[in-house]
């Protein structure tokens, strides 16, 4: 089958910035951030957390930067904290929390990435114990990325704060796409983010900017938040640059998501239809399609480097399964395409074995 283009559907990260966002870069106003001197970084840090309803926002270089900034600067060294046993925070960041945040990791097994208050209050130590590592925050994430990007609800966020409350502890948000998640409930952003203290989101992934997260909660909570990143290396000068294109993400780009979403849909109707393939319809609730193909005899990576040769980039993880991630510069052509190539290689693998 003959293709000019790659279909990449190993993560929205791939996402290039729009002409719009290159433009903005290019005329972007800048200062010196670490004075707090740059125009183009306030207007986003005061937009971000605008739109998430909190009192003050930091940008960030990254995710994982976000993430760590917001657990250090809610807890303190020998502190515990609560995480979903594969949580992006827990799985994929090096264990920076522990590494350089001195924390101490307690781990919960969600359902499809969601805990339930009854699940955390079953780890929860018994204050002033001298033997336990005293518990003081709850991280959550929203989609859950290792489970396809799956959504918690504003309800079931609430239940979570509540009990956090009730006991004296912090929530965190890794909303690295939580405009994903809003989109998908058809809710505000802010019915996830009232409940808890901090939140994370990328700029870039679903919403296209190429660099950058912003981090949100109280003004103390940003300001110790923005002594660590300047101590991690993380204090930007004229990082205008950066957050032109973030306030065109913002402003501009949640819109389209539910686009993604389609196709996702689209894609995982598709594929199960194909004999071998193993996938969970109920799963596919944003814009990842997570499978297996143990049905066909093949291996995840077997799978991916085969579907890799037709021009369609997916990723094999290693649990087995496969991930196919939409996002922008993913057309219905591209989904159907795709679907092409998944039958061909599939009837390819059944007539040799
Ligand atoms: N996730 C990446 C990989 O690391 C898996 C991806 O390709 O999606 N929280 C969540 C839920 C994420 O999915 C990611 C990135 C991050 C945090 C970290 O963001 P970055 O990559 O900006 O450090």
């Amino acid at each position: 089958m003959e293709r000019a283009r790659v279909v990449d559907l190993r993560s929205d990260t791939v996402t290039l910035p729009t002409p719009e966002m290159i433009e903005a870069m290019r005329t972007a106003e800048l200062g010196d951030d670490v004075s707090r001197e740059d125009p183009t970084v306030r207007r986003l840090e005061e937009l971000a957390a605008g739109t998430l309803a909190k009192e003050a926002a930091l940008l960030t270089t990254s995710g994982t930067q976000g993430n760590l900034l917001s657990v250090m600067s809610q807890t303190k060294r020998g502190d515990e904290i609560i995480l979903e046993a594969e949580s992006h925070q827990y799985y994929y960041e090096l264990g920076g929390f522990s590494v350089i945040g001195g924390l101490v990791p307690r781990l919960v097994k969600g359902h499809n990435g969601v805990m339930t208050p009854e699940d955390i209050e079953a780890v929860l130590r018994p204050p002033d114990v001298l033997r336990f590592a005293p518990t003081s925050l709850i991280c959550i994430e929203n989609p859950h990325h290792r489970s396809g990007n799956t959504l918690w609800t504003p309800s079931q966020t609430k239940a979570v704060y509540d009990l956090a409350m009730a006991h004296g502890l912090k929530v965190h948000l890794d909303g690295s796409r939580i405009f994903d998640a809003a989109v998908a409930l058809d809710v505000d952003v802010r019915d996830f983010t009232r409940y808890v203290d901090s939140v994370m989101f990328c700029l870039s992934k679903t919403l296209s900017a190429p660099i950058g997260s912003i981090i949100a909660g109280t003004r103390e909570f940003i300001d110790r938040a923005r002594m660590y990143r300047k101590m991690l290396g993380g204090g930007m000068r004229q990082a205008g640059i950066i957050a032109a294109p973030g306030i065109i993400a913002i402003e501009k780009m949640v819109g389209r998501l539910k686009d993604d979403h389609a196709n996702a849909k689209l894609l995982a109707k598709g594929l199960a239809n194909i004999q071998g393939v193993s996938i969970d319809l109920s799963l596919v609730q944003t814009n990842m399609v997570l499978y297996e193909v143990n049905g066909l005899g093949v291996t995840a990576k077997d799978w991916a480097s085969r579907l890799n040769e037709s021009g369609v980039k997916v990723l094999a993880r290693e649990d087995n399964k496969v991930v196919m991630v939409t996002h922008r510069g993913i057309e219905r052509e591209d989904i159907e395409y795709t679907l092409k190539v998944t039958e061909l290689v599939s009837k390819q693998i059944k007539k040799k074995s």
